[in-house]
C-alpha cells in the first residue's frame, strides 16, 4: 500500500505496510482501484458529455465512489469488492450512454476500408478518442483543401455515416498511441491530441500541434471551445505532403447490428462445425516486449476461428489477412475501447441464438491492459460474471496477492503465458 492522504500519515511520508488509521493494506489497494475503474467511467462520460448525453445515476455513483476512499470512510475490505463490481455495472451504462451518443449523432458504424498513408496536400493528424473534436474539425476544413487522418483510437471514426461523409477524412496514419513521435515527425504535417493517450511532445514538432478537451502539454497551444482556426492556419502554412505510392489498409466499423444481420448465417455455420470458436481480443496496446504476445497468439488461431477485437490493441494484429469463413470475415474490429460495449451485446446475443449461459459459449477472452479504462472495463466483464478470461501482457501492479487469489478463486482470471500454449487450454 500507500497512503498519504490524511495527515496522521506514517512519519509524515506515507502508510505503507498498515495504515495509522488501521487501514488494510488490501482495502487500500481496492480503493486504489476503485479510483482506477472511477477515471475509467470519467473518461468515456467525458465523451458522451461532449455530444450532450449525461446521466444522474452514474455521477451519484462517482460521488458515492470518490468519498468512499476519503480518510476514514469506510474501512470494509468485502464493500471495496462490491463496489468495484457496481463500478464495472455503472461503466457498462456508461459505455451505453457513448455509444447512444455516437449513434444518435453520426448513425451506426458500418464496415469500412481506411486507407494507412498519406495523401497529396495539406493535412491534419488527429489522435485521441473524441469524436465530437473530429466532427467538429472536419466541418472547419471543409473546402480548404486540408486532408484530415486518424491516428490511433481515431481509426473507427472512419465507420461511422456521419462522419466518412466528409471526403476530407482521408485515412489512417501510423497505429497505436505509442508510435506517435516516430508518425509524428515523419509526416510533417499540423497535429491534434482529443484526449489520451498524447505523448510529451518532441521539440521537432512542438510548434505544430496543438491540443482540446481534456488533453494539454506544456509548450503546446491549447485550442478552447472547438475553435480551430489556429490549427487550420498552421496546417495551411506547412508544406503539403506527397502521395505514397504503397498504402496499406486497415477494416474497421463493425457495429453490432452488422453482427446480428448475420447471426442466422453464424448460427449456421458454427452447427455445420465450420465455426469452431469465438476469440475476443483487445485493449490497449503498449511498448512492453511482452505485448507481442497478442500477434502471435492471433496468427496460430485455428481458420475455423473468429476474432473479434477493439481498441489500441488491434494493432498487434490488425493488418493481418485472416480472410473469411463463408463470407464472415475473421477478424472483426468493433471500435474504440468503450466499443467493448458492443463486444458484450455480441456475446449476450450469442448466447441468445445458441441459447446457452455466456460461460457455456465458445468463446475465449484476451485482454491486454495498460491503463484505467482498461481497468473499467475489466470489472464490467467480472459483473457480468464472465470466468476464465486471460490478461496481459503482466497483471496490474495494484493488484496484491490478497486480490490476484480472489480474482483466480472467484472469476478464474489467467494471466497470459505462451500463445501455444494458452490456445492449447482454450481449445480444450
Ligand atoms: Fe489505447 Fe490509450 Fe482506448 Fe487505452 S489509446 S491505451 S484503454 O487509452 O484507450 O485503447
Ligand atoms: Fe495512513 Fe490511513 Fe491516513 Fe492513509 S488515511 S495516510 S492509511 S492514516
Amino acid at each position: 500500500m500507500f497512503c498519504y492522504q490524511c495527515s496522521q500519515t506514517a512519519k509524515g511520508k506515507a502508510c505503507t505496510i498498515r495504515g495509522v488509521c488501521g487501514k488494510e493494506p488490501t482495502v487500500a489497494r481496492l480503493q486504489d482501484n476503485l479510483l482506477f475503474v472511477i477515471k475509467g467511467i470519467s473518461a468515456y462520460l467525458y465523451h458522451a458529455r461532449e455530444l450532450g448525453y449525461s446521466d444522474n445515476e452514474i455521477d451519484a455513483f462517482l460521488e458515492r465512489g470518490f468519498y468512499s476512499t476519503l480518510t476514514n470512510v469506510n474501512f470494509d475490505s468485502e464493500e471495496f469488492i462490491k463496489l468495484a463490481l457496481e463500478a464495472g455495472k455503472m461503466n457498462i451504462k456508461t459505455m451505453k450512454l457513448l455509444k447512444r451518443a455516437h449513434i444518435d449523432n453520426y448513425g451506426e458504424p458500418k464496415p469500412t476500408k481506411v486507407e494507412v498513408g498519406a495523401s497529396s496536400g495539406p493535412g491534419i493528424i488527429v489522435t485521441g478518442h473524441s469524436l465530437k473534436a473530429l466532427e467538429e474539425l472536419l466541418k472547419q476544413t471543409k473546402n480548404t483543401g486540408i486532408n484530415i487522418y486518424t491516428h490511433s483510437e481515431l481509426l473507427p471514426a472512419h465507420g461511422y455515416p456521419g462522419l466518412k461523409k466528409y471526403e476530407h477524412l482521408k485515412g489512417q496514419l501510423g497505429g497505436p498511441w505509442f508510435d506517435q513521435k516516430e508518425t509524428f515527425s515523419k509526416y510533417q504535417i499540423a497535429i491534434l491530441g482529443t484526449s489520451n493517450c498524447v505523448l510529451l511532445p518532441k521539440d521537432e514538432y512542438k510548434d505544430r500541434m496543438f491540443t482540446s478537451g481534456v488533453a494539454k502539454l506544456p509548450g503546446v497551444e491549447y485550442i478552447e471551445d472547438y475553435d480551430f482556426t489556429p490549427l487550420i492556419d498552421k496546417a495551411l502554412e506547412l508544406p503539403s505532403l506527397k502521395e505514397e505510392e504503397e498504402k496499406k489498409t486497415f477494416t474497421t466499423g463493425f457495429g453490432a447490428s452488422t453482427i446480428l444481420s448475420l447471426s442466422n448465417k453464424i448460427k449456421e455455420l458454427v452447427e455445420d462445425g465450420k465455426i469452431g470458436r469465438f476469440f475476443l481480443v483487445g485493449g490497449c496496446d503498449s511498448p512492453l516486449p511482452q505485448a507481442k504476445y497478442y500477434r502471435e497468439f492471433v496468427s496460430k488461431l485455428p481458420d475455423d476461428t473468429i476474432i473479434l477485437t477493439l481498441a489500441c490493441g488491434k494493432y498487434r494484429f490488425n493488418d493481418m489477412n485472416l480472410g473469411d469463413i463463408e463470407g464472415i470475415p475473421r477478424l472483426i474490429d468493433l471500435g474504440q475501447c468503450n466499443d467493448a460495449i458492443v463486444a458484450i451485446e455480441i456475446v449476450e446475443a450469442l448466447s441468445k441464438i445458441f441459447n446457452m449461459e455466456i460461460d457455456e459459449l465458445p468463446l475465449n477472452i484476451v485482454l491486454s491492459w495498460m491503463e484505467q479504462k482498461a481497468t473499467a472495463i475489466l470489472w464490467s466483464l467480472l459483473a457480468l460474471n464472465m470466468k476464465g478470461m486471460y490478461v496481459g501482457p503482466i497483471l496490474p501492479g495494484w493488484a496484491n496477492d490478497d486480490i490476484k487469489k480472489f480474482l483466480v478463486e472467484k472469476y478464474d482470471l489467467k494471466l497470459i503465458s505462451k500463445p501455444e500454449k494458452d490456445m492449447r487450454e482454450m481449445l480444450r
